[in-house]
């Protein structure tokens, strides 16, 4: 069976800077989180690898980019480090941003739209130091990062977005504490949250007023872009399993679609958190303001996995801390054993109806989508070619619940794939391969297409599949 996705549905890669550029220390960047954290503890690293090499892509970036557009990509997703960009001093570096010029010019002369993503996880690390999200200055530091950016790029970059993933930071390092500085604290962690939240709406508000200053280009739009999962629970929950999904989708979900969507947050959220559960949000007179400010144009809507929960044990930890949810491990789940993620494509579409519902007039792409697999070695042909069919079939799958909700009335414009060159990323460094394209580790970061580099080159082309 053919199935085909809309004539301009469009098809492209996404990467991040951190993840990809390396030279670290090349062009005065300043140190990051990363840096700091691969410094101070570098067995937190998958096989000892920090995270000052990336793939290279700094030096090949027009083999890089011609190679995206070979594969019939429309676009590519990255993010400026805000440690290339300016100085300590909160200045343009001038040398990072040639870089990041001759980048975006490359692109655009490649007939490939940059979708610039403004902050990946990378806080530079002079402000780790002054309590990263913690601080409120850094909100501020963050929104005028943003705004140079937007003035030395403006008349060339049309896409910009403002935040990957934001409720990653909260929760790995403050909620779930499996990254530096590993706490398991609510209260910081919803802080956290909170102020990355008025980070966005700031850098929103500063988009605004440049593209009516005429500072922006042509039909420039404003994002965010979020790890959306859809939370399900058992069979036949209790009324505690239910309070458990409104929660995790709360702050999951609803907490960036309202923002984004209709620039306040949640009240049951807020009250549920301050009012039941008596954890302080540190508000400030003059907030709401700021809220109502950060309203995006489009939504980006990465999806891995849905997410299952069920009531937790007890709804306080030792500390008086609220306990949202357990996991709830469904019995026909399949797994992607590498990465422990399981694989549930029905996912992508009952997210993708969910926006329609709650956000109607939000437009929106899936900005990542991938599957990461360990020692892709085994999967070599004669040639050296990764046979990746597993990779295949899993795009496909994907792509048909997609096309299912665009039918059904979801406003979905496109679909970036995650990782198409292999990148180093966070704690899990090169641990599990995501590219449609191998970079040979062993071999100067060389470049080698993997047999699904080929499928995913028709289907852009042509936006169907069987
Ligand atoms: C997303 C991040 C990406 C990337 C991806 C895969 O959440 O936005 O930066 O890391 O996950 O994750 P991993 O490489 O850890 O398997």
């Amino acid at each position: 069976m053919t199935i085909k996705l809309p004539k301009d549905f469009f098809f492209g890669a996404a990467m991040s800077g951190p993840q990809t550029e390396g030279a670290w220390n090349v062009g005065g960047r300043l140190r990051s989180y990363w840096d700091m954290y691969s410094d101070q503890e570098i067995n937190a690293f998958f096989n000892n690898v920090g995270s000052y090499v990336g793939n290279d892509m700094y030096h090949k970036y027009e083999e890089d980019i011609k190679l995206l557009k070979s594969l019939n990509f429309k676009s590519f997703r990255t993010s400026m480090q805000w440690t290339r960009l300016l100085d300590q001093d909160g200045k343009l570096n001038p040398e990072g941003a040639a870089w990041y010029h001759k980048l975006i010019d490359c692109a655009n002369e490649n007939g490939i739209d940059i979708f610039m993503n403004m902050y990946h996880f990378d806080m530079p690390e002079y402000l780790v130091k002054r309590g990263g999200w913690q601080n409120r200055e850094v909100v501020e530091a963050y929104a005028n990062f943003v705004k140079i950016a937007m003035e030395e790029f403006g008349d060339k970059v049309k896409y910009w977005f403002t935040f990957n993933e934001p409720i990653v930071e909260p929760e790995q390092q403050f909620l779930h504490g499996v990254w530096y500085p590993y706490q398991k604290d609510f209260k910081q962690s919803i802080n956290v949250q909170y102020n990355i939240t008025l980070a966005h709406c700031l850098a929103v508000a500063n988009f605004r007023k440049l593209k009516a200053e005429g500072k922006l280009c042509e039909g420039a739009k404003i994002g965010m872009i979020n790890c959306f999962a859809p939370p399900y629970t058992k069979e036949n929950p209790t009324p505690e399993d239910l309070e458990a999904v409104r929660m995790t989708d709360g702050l999951h979900n609803r907490w960036w679609l309202d923002v984004v969507a209709h620039g306040h947050l949640p009240q049951d959220v807020l009250d549920t958190v301050e009012n039941d559960w008596k954890v302080e949000i540190n508000r400030r007179p003059g907030d709401e303001a700021i809220l109502a400010q950060g309203k995006v144009d489009w939504l980006g809507f990465n999806y891995y996995q849905p997410t299952r929960v069920q009531a937790p044990d007890s709804k306080f930890d030792e500390n008086g801390l609220p306990c949202i949810s357990k996991p709830y491990i469904w019995p026909e789940r399949k797994m992607n054993v590498y990465r422990g993620w399981e694989i549930y494509p029905k996912g992508i579409y009952d997210f993708g109806m969910k926006i329609k519902k709650e956000c109607p007039d939000l437009p929106f792409f899936i900005s990542e989508n991938g599957m990461g697999v360990e020692g892709e070695e085994k999967y070599m042909d004669e040639n050296g070619t990764v046979q990746d069919d597993y990779r295949i079939e899993f795009v496909r799958d994907h792509l048909e619940w997609i096309a299912k909700a665009i039918e059904d009335g979801a406003n979905c414009l496109g679909y970036h794939y995650w990782g198409v060159i292999d990148n180093w990323s966070w704690c899990n460094a090169f641990k599990n391969r995501y590219g449609f394209v191998r970079v040979c580790l062993d071999d100067g970061y060389k470049r080698k297409e993997k047999k699904s580099a080929s499928w995913i080159r028709e289907v852009a082309r042509t936006n169907e599949f069987e």
